[in-house]
């Protein structure tokens, strides 16, 4: 077992990685993660989405710009490939329904749906991904097609989430029992709100605990 130090020596090594855009040492060290019996959601959390937070905070600053991004997310789904298979989340959540997740229409930013959807796919979800970009109308076909309990919702733009209510109306006229959450960077409880979800989350984690509170207090 590693020790606290090593943890965080190793967790800030994947961080320095993705923001390096270097995948090969970013896998290396997802490797070691396990093989040290560290945590691996940590990983994912304190080291893979850390460091994309910080590559963010790049290109606002203009230190980089489209290429590098690419390059970084690349990284980060290196070391993703290799933790997937074994996060687990914690006690708390159980594998309880159905989500259909997608980015909304408009907006081809998916490194967060995805980690939403590992953290899902950790917690025993079963998991209908329509990837980014994706018509309203698809949303509304592919809820009744599945018929899942959960439809979450991503966008990472101030202009792409503005299509954001004109769905949650599609959604809930077609299905009014429908669980609908939110989520991605310019969002929050109060725009969700306003917009008429059921749900919002701030991060890949808590997004899994908002579905099963809201997914217990439907049944
Ligand atoms: Co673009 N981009 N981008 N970009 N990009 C932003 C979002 C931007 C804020 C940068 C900026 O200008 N400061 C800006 C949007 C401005 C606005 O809001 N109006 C922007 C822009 C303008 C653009 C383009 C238009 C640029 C251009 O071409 N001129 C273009 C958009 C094209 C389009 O979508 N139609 C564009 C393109 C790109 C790339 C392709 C280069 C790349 C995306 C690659 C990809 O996703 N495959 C990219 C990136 C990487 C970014 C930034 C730098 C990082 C986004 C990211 O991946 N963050 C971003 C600036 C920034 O954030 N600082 C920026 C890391 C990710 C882990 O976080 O997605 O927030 P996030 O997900 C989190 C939470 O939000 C939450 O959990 C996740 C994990 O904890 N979450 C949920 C997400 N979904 C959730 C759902 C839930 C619950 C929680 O429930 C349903």
């Amino acid at each position: 077992m590693a020790t606290e130090e090593r943890t965080g020596e190793l967790l800030k090594q994947i961080h320095d990685a993705v923001v390096a855009y270097d995948g090969e040492t970013c896998a290396q060290l997802c490797k070691a993660v396990l093989e040290e019996g560290i945590d691996p959601y940590q990983a994912v959390i304190k080291g893979l989405a850390a460091g994309m937070d910080t590559v963010g905070g790049l290109y606002e600053k203009k230190e980089y710009f489209v290429p590098e991004l690419l390059l970084c997310s690349d990284a980060l789904y290196a070391g993703m490939d290799i933790l997937r298979p074994h996060v687990k989340m914690g006690q708390d959540t159980r594998a309880v329904g159905k989500i259909l997740m997608g980015v909304i229409e408009g907006d081809i930013h998916d490194i967060g749906k995805n980690l939403v959807k590992a953290m899902f796919e950790a917690a025993g979800w079963e998991i209908y991904d329509l990837d980014k970009d994706v018509k309203l109308q698809r949303f509304v076909e592919e809820q009744q097609r599945t018929n899942a309990e959960v439809v979450a919702i991503s966008a990472l733009m101030t202009t792409s989430m503005l299509a954001m209510p004109k769905v949650i109306e599609m959604l809930k006229a077609q299905n009014p029992d429908v669980i609908i959450m939110v989520g991605g960077a310019p969002l929050t409880q109060e725009i969700a709100q306003k917009y008429g979800a059921d749900g919002y989350a701030p991060d890949a984690v808590s997004a899994v605990h908002e579905a099963n509170r809201l997914l217990a207090k439907a049944i």
